[in-house]
């Protein structure tokens, strides 16, 4: 209310000595001198660019600080409901210029910056991405608390060192002594006279908060993300288990689940953390214990939290002494599930059984399938049930997702349940990272077109279907085109002081930039490669003449366990040995596998995009997240009819989509027939055999090294290959023609960019805030 008694001292002394936010350029640079001289010890004569922006860094941070506490105190004195983001990962990217974008500050920084001899721009690039996460999942939690510790790095064919993320002090990051936990592990119950069971023994360790500042765009909300780190404190009670490992192991696979100790106390200690953290501040505002839904909603990111339903069962049970349904009837109203994957190795693995059996009795199979434990040897609990019966509501993240997900994994929940409790929300990106941030001058020139200022767009995606108006304007057209050469000029640069190479940038850039997986088919687009490579080698030079020259970059990380993945790598970094060098070839093919993966690289490449790949196997892709990024910027599409390309196309229109392969129902039929009925490879597919032929003869070095990952394709081809490579290969040439005709193309990617309202992040949170939490957003003035 603002009327509260004064907590302490004289008011007016407080109100005095509270700093204002630096919107000026004098008080920029004043804080900037005054960090420089009193934060980090250094003065004028030396300090280089990682200290101005350390600096720098540590005035907008001030200006955030202030933000995030009167965020905080605004929530405390309302106390609306809340909703918390439990996810195991979140891939930040860099925070600076997020900021000074989302505070408006950007262009005062760069004066600033500029008057004090430094350039704005090179301060940006010396900051670290905050990598906590594999890839689209822990992306998408980047956008809304989770667990600190040391990711690892990909590199070549891939080396993995611990991540430099955290060797530096991280300036966005406030470690909070003050917010610390208990977390127990091990130990035995007891029941102590009849009376109700108190756990004790184990061991105790100590979760203390670290606190992330996340600013939203055009308001002074500022939200706060909380990782967990083991404080110094450990009380081994009966067990000699290190707390350290619980927070310095990175949980490194994506898509496939680890089930053991360690990966089991990480999970534990942080939703504990966070479950102890979030009963505390529910307790400060005096209601009863049953309205804590009402006050609290939990949306858990994939099967990795899942432990909170029981976590807050025990909580509710032991420490609040309430009857088992009144406590399973607030866990169930509390908790949402989302699903991320269908691939069924991702599906980590009590009572509820009861209530099966009276529905459906007699039906022994479904009740053994829709149990809470897998019984076997060892026998294991599945956490994908867990989450479902535990949560209100659970979703998948693109339209033939949530329907594949009612049709497999869910299947016999939803004839317990009923439709209901499964709906979808397809997932979405954000523009401020995914145009404003990443390509500045597209987004100038949408603002100078729709004659708006970017906040405009920038919070309303859907006001970029006013550039469908401009389509067919041949000055707007240039603009365009102009933008996406600058950008592929900023890429070139960057392979140029990274790997040394100088690239074509008329010719058209071509990229695939995704976590290794077998799923997602990185092995075809190599394998096209080396089609589109032999191809040319067998052309007259006149004939060559007509060749559309193409530049092909992967990048992205393989998990450090997964053989296949980074035998891929190997071979994509091979064969652009060989090709890359080639006196007949090179002018019209290159290929580059860029290292060390990262948001700040998505960056680079996404604005530079001629076309993309994603080019999942039907029915194996969630949705893809980049695939919206690329089409955001201008960028087309080559892909299946897969995830969330579906709906892209749906938007933007089929003709601006280049489509190929079999459909999601073929899949399993085109399976059987591999596993019972198999053709060789050269009667089914002669040009993938003819690729494969060629990488096994040496072609491209490390003889024999590849046959295990040819194999895959050979003997079973789960992802079917054979069946879609000779499509996509047509597809291909398609893209070819299509980009021969460049108006045609650069309507194309204009139409495209123009149609992507659906995907903002702000449409699915707002979803999200609709179907699930019950939530409506509390700004601050
Ligand atoms: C993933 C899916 O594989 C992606 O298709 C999806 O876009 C992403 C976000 O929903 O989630 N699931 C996963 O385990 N990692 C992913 O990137």
């Amino acid at each position: 209310t603002g009327k509260e008694k004064w907590p302490r001292g004289e008011e007016k002394v407080w109100i005095d000595g509270t700093r204002g936010l630096d919107t000026d350029v004098p008080s920029i640079t004043k804080s900037f001198v005054n960090h420089v001289h009193t934060s980090l010890a250094r003065q004028a004569y030396n300090l280089d660019d990682f200290g101005a922006y350390q600096a720098a860094a540590l005035s907008v941070r001030d200006d955030l600080i202030i933000n995030w506490n009167d965020t905080q105190l605004h929530f405390t004195r309302k106390s609306p409901k809340r909703a918390y983001y439990l996810s195991l990962e979140f891939l930040m990217g860099r925070t600076f210029d997020n900021a000074l974008l989302n505070l408006g500050l950007k262009e005062k920084y760069n004066d600033g910056m500029t008057k004090l001899g430094f350039n704005l721009e090179d301060l940006l690039e010396k900051e670290r991405d905050a990598g906590l996460g594999n890839g689209g999942l822990g992306r998408f939690s980047g956008l809304l608390p989770g667990l600190k510790r040391k990711p690892g790095i990909a590199n070549g064919s891939q080396l993995e060192a611990p991540d430099p993320w955290l060797e530096h002090d991280n300036p966005w990051e406030l470690p909070r002594a003050d917010v610390s936990y208990e977390v127990r592990f091990y130990g035995h119950s007891e029941r102590l006279d009849g009376m109700k069971a108190i756990w004790s023994g184990g061991q105790e360790v100590l979760a203390m908060a670290y606190d992330t500042m996340v600013p939203g765009y055009d308001t002074k909300n500022t939200n706060n993300l909380r990782l967990w780190e083991t404080g110094d404190y450990e009380r081994a009670l009966e067990s000699s288990n290190s707390a350290a490992a619980i927070t310095s192991v990175l949980y490194p696979n994506d898509h496939t689940s680890f089930g053991k100790e360690l990966r089991l106390k990480q999970q534990y200690f942080w939703t504990a953390a966070s479950l102890a953290d979030i009963i505390r501040r529910f307790k400060n505002i005096d209601k009863p214990i049953t309205e804590f839904p009402e006050y609290v909603a939990i949306q858990l990111n994939d099967t990795h939290p899942t432990l909170a339903v029981p976590e807050l069962m025990r909580i509710l049970l032991d420490d609040e002494d309430l009857p088992w349904d009144t406590a399973w009837n607030i866990v169930t109203n509390t908790f949402f599930f989302t699903n991320h994957t269908v691939l069924p190795e991702a599906l980590e693995n009590m009572l509820f059984l009861q209530a099966v059996e009276k529905k459906f009795p007699g039906d022994r199979e479904k009740l053994a399938r829709m149990s809470l434990i897998e019984e076997g040897f060892p026998q294991n609990v599945r956490m994908a049930n867990l989450a479902v019966i535990g949560s209100r509501k659970v979703n998948g993240v693109a339209e033939l997702h949530s329907e594949l997900l009612k049709a497999t994994i869910v299947k016999d929940f939803v004839d317990f349940y009923g439709q209901s409790k499964f709906f979808n929300v397809t997932n979405g990106i954000t523009p401020r990272r995914w145009l404003d941030q990443c390509n500045p001058g597209l987004s100038n020139l949408i603002s100078e077109t729709l004659q708006i200022p970017k906040g405009v767009f920038l919070k309303d995606l859907y006001k970029l279907e006013g550039l469908l108006k401009y389509v067919d304007n041949p000055t707007f057209q240039k603009k365009w085109a102009a933008i996406k050469q600058s950008n592929k000029e900023r890429l070139a640069h960057y392979v140029e002081t990274t790997l040394g190479f100088k690239i074509n940038t008329h010719a058209m850039f071509d990229v695939q930039i995704k976590r290794l997986h077998e799923y997602k088919r990185q092995t075809m687009n190599i394998f096209g490669v080396v089609h589109r490579y032999l191809t040319l080698k067998a052309m007259t030079p006149a004939e060559r003449k007509k060749v559309n020259p193409k530049v092909v970059f992967f990048a992205g990380k393989a998990a450090p366990g997964y053989y296949i993945a980074k035998l891929t790598i190997r071979l994509i970094v091979n064969v652009a040995r060989v090709i890359n060098v080639d006196p007949d070839t090179k002018d019209l093919l290159s290929l580059f596998f860029l290292p060390d993966y990262s948001v700040s690289l998505a960056e680079i490449l996404i604005p530079a995009s001629d076309i993309s790949q994603h080019i999942s196997t039907a029915g194996t892709e969630a949705s893809g997240t980049s695939n919206m990024k690329f089409c955001l910027n201008g960028g087309l599409l080559v892909g299946t009819v897969d995830g969330a390309n579906i709906e892209i196309a749906e938007e933007v229109g089929e003709s601006n989509v280049f489509f190929f392969g079999h459909l999601t129902p073929a899949v399993e039929d085109l399976r059987y027939q591999h596993m019972y009925h198999p053709v060789p490879i050269e009667e089914k597919c002669p040009a993938l055999a003819q690729a494969l032929n060629e990488i096994s003869s040496g072609t491209f070095g490390d003889g024999g090294v590849y046959e295990p990952l040819l194999n895959t394709i050979r003997q079973n081809d789960y992802y079917l290959l054979t069946e879609d490579f000779d499509s996509y290969i047509k597809a291909l040439a398609l893209v070819d023609e299509a980009y021969q005709d460049r108006t045609e193309w650069i309507k194309k990617s204009i139409s495209t960019s123009a149609k992507m309202g659906k995907f903002s992040s702000d449409r699915a949170i707002q979803d999200y805030a609709q179907e699930c939490w019950n939530i409506e957003s509390s700004k601050l003035t």
